[in-house]
């Protein structure tokens, strides 16, 4: 007999869904497991304005099937100086749902990031007052730091301000890789949480060096040393209502990872809620898999439960070597791996 698993359907608190032809090849992945999802803003150019995220969130609905019922959530890419009277506009004309701080050159698509999180002190005091939460890629971008830590440099040298500052400001700390950053999300009030992803539960930095370089194992921020990895999966599947799924799905072309300077991201949409189920069954908690992928995130958001449910069963799954997108292919996580569970609807 097949065992299966019935979960209230997830949400993504965090992915790249891109935009063009490799929109139209990734966005099914999302929606199929799906409800919502927060979409990263970080587009060429970034989407900063209440007009373009609109207009993004159009091109989105347009990309997913018909027939898979997909909410896309959108988020404004914070830039030095922006206007609060926008983001409070597009906040409430239900456009904008978060707005997200990229350190200028933290990640890709970052260039036009924040070089100084003062610069935008006054729109998050307008955030601050209206409960518009606030989206952190939490690395400082000083080359003096070693990359591994940049994230434990990021709470010290910038987190800690903005929190002291904005008390009352709603933060989600997203994509998570250290014990430091679990252990301050815990440590703060409940208007601090943080998503983690699939990859950065699943592997430590060994898996970018294993018998060579691996690249399609390299995102920012990087994965870290196993007791961090540790620490993340103690977070995700303890219950804590505080952390919540995040993906951070970042499809890029197999000739563009594998590359002299290749790029960073995994692509882990396809068999993402799969991959969770994983973790959370060798962690002897899949009874806490729906709090962390269906319940936790909506709350804090303060947006209603899905109220359908989804089917994963407990069968082989081989995941494909590569997917083929925009007349190109795309490795995902865990290609040549074969899973335990399969989303089934
Ligand atoms: N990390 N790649 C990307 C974004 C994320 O920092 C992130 O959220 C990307 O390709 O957009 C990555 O490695
Ligand atoms: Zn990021
Ligand atoms: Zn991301």
């Amino acid at each position: 007999m097949t065992v299966s698993l019935t979960l209230r359907r997830p949400d993504d608190w965090h992915v790249h869904l891109r935009d063009g032809q490799m929109l139209a090849a990734v966005a099914d992945a999302t929606a199929r497991q799906f409800a919502r999802a927060i979409v990263m803003p970080n587009l060429k150019p970034p989407v900063t304005t209440a007009a373009a995220a609109a207009a993004y969130r159009d091109r989105i609905r347009a990309a997913v099937s018909p027939g898979l019922k997909f909410e896309p959530l959108m988020t404004c890419y914070l830039v030095d100086g922006i206007d609060s009277d926008e983001l409070v506009r597009g906040h409430a004309q239900g456009i904008f749902t978060a707005a997200k701080l990229y350190p200028a050159h933290a990640t890709t698509n970052s260039a036009h990031g924040v070089t100084d999180v003062r610069h935008i002190y006054p729109a998050l005091e307008a955030m601050q007052r209206i409960g518009m939460p606030l989206l952190i890629h939490g690395e400082v971008t000083d080359h003096t730091v070693d990359i591994f830590d940049r994230e434990a440099v990021f709470i010290e040298r910038i987190l800690k301000s903005v929190v002291a500052d904005f008390p009352a400001l709603k933060i989600v700390f997203e994509h998570i890789t250290t014990k430091d950053a679990v252990d301050f999300v815990r440590d703060s009030g409940p208007n601090i949480a943080a998503t983690i992803t699939p990859h950065h539960l699943a592997i430590n930095r060994n898996a970018m060096f294993e018998g060579g370089m691996r690249p399609h194992f390299y995102c920012l921020p990087v994965a870290k040393r196993e007791l961090h990895r540790q620490a993340l999966r103690q977070a995700a599947t303890g219950g804590d209502p505080k952390f919540f799924l995040g993906t951070d799905s970042a499809p890029h072309a197999v000739e563009t990872k594998e590359s002299d300077c290749g790029c960073a991201g995994i692509y882990c949409a396809p068999l993402a809620i799969e991959s969770y189920a994983r973790v959370f069954e060798e962690e002897g908690a899949l009874d806490r898999l729906e709090g962390f992928a269906s319940e936790h995130g909506p709350r804090f958001y303060g947006l209603p439960l899905n109220p359908d449910f989804i089917t994963l069963e407990r069968v082989a799954t081989p995941v494909p070597p590569r997917i083929p997108a925009a007349g190109t292919e795309i490795v995902p996580f865990h290609a040549g791996e074969v899973l335990d569970w399969r989303f089934v609807a």
